[in-house]
């Protein structure tokens, strides 16, 4: 098994976005992760609706969206009707999840939750079994480039240990360097969301996704 490489689309040049997916779809790149933010929620705004269908255009592989706004319930549809073939939402960002979840399933894509790095599992254990996705932050959502935060280690390995139980995958989000990724990927992480730490700046996509895609 290899790990699910998911390049965070906010990281790449933007004024190039179909050239550097494609490029990256090429290279190898598994999942297309959108992040899009609302100011609220989170104090930063990066992609929104029209970036993802431009990412959507671009590639036959799987798109995902990182929702980071207030009360997604009501939103959630704009991207599913767009062609995301993952959702998530926070449930630190009110409103209710469940039903956010509900209806990202009944449009035809996975649901999945984001927790934000002091959100406990235990408290979202009802949100599990909606969820074919789970991300843990090791980050404050917001931005690229930040420090990984050592407490989320033992989260995600927790995580990963619920997998048994609930059958999510499990997906890692916030300074994902190589070191991160062979150690959360060996504790049973699925998939890594790639930003500043391992791919961006890090030279040719194709030999930088090659290596991730080699852990043992
Ligand atoms: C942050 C966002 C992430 C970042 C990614 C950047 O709110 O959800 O997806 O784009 O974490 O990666 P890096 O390696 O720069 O931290
Ligand atoms: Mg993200």
């Amino acid at each position: 098994m290899k790990p699910i490489l998911c390049p965070s689309l906010m990281c790449a040049d933007l004024g190039r976005l179909n050239e550097e997916v494609r490029a990256l779809d090429s290279a190898g790149a598994d999942i297309f992760h959108c992040d899009i933010m609302d100011g609220v929620f989170v104090p930063n705004i990066t992609l929104g609706l029209p970036d993802m269908c431009a990412v959507r255009k671009a590639t036959e592989k799987k798109v995902d969206c990182h929702l980071m706004i207030a009360d997604p319930a009501e939103k959630v549809s704009w991207f599913t009707q767009a062609g995301a073939d993952i959702v998530y939402v926070h449930p630190e960002s009110g409103g209710d999840t469940a039903e956010a979840l509900r209806r990202i399933r009944a449009a035809g894509a996975a649901p999945g939750i984001a927790i934000n790095p002091e959100t406990e599992p235990e408290s979202v254990l009802s949100l599990l079994p909606l969820c074919d996705y789970v991300i843990t932050m090791t980050v404050h959502p917001g931005f690229a480039g930040q420090k990984f935060i050592p407490e989320t280690r033992e989260k995600a390995i927790r995580l990963a240990r619920m997998k048994r139980d609930f059958g999510f995958t499990l997906m890692i989000d916030g300074a994902c360097s190589p070191a991160v990724i062979a150690d959360l990927f060996a504790e049973g992480a699925d998939g890594f969301v790639l930003g500043t730490s391992a791919l961006f700046g890090k030279g040719e996509y194709a030999q930088v996704l090659a290596e991730l895609h080699t852990q043992k």
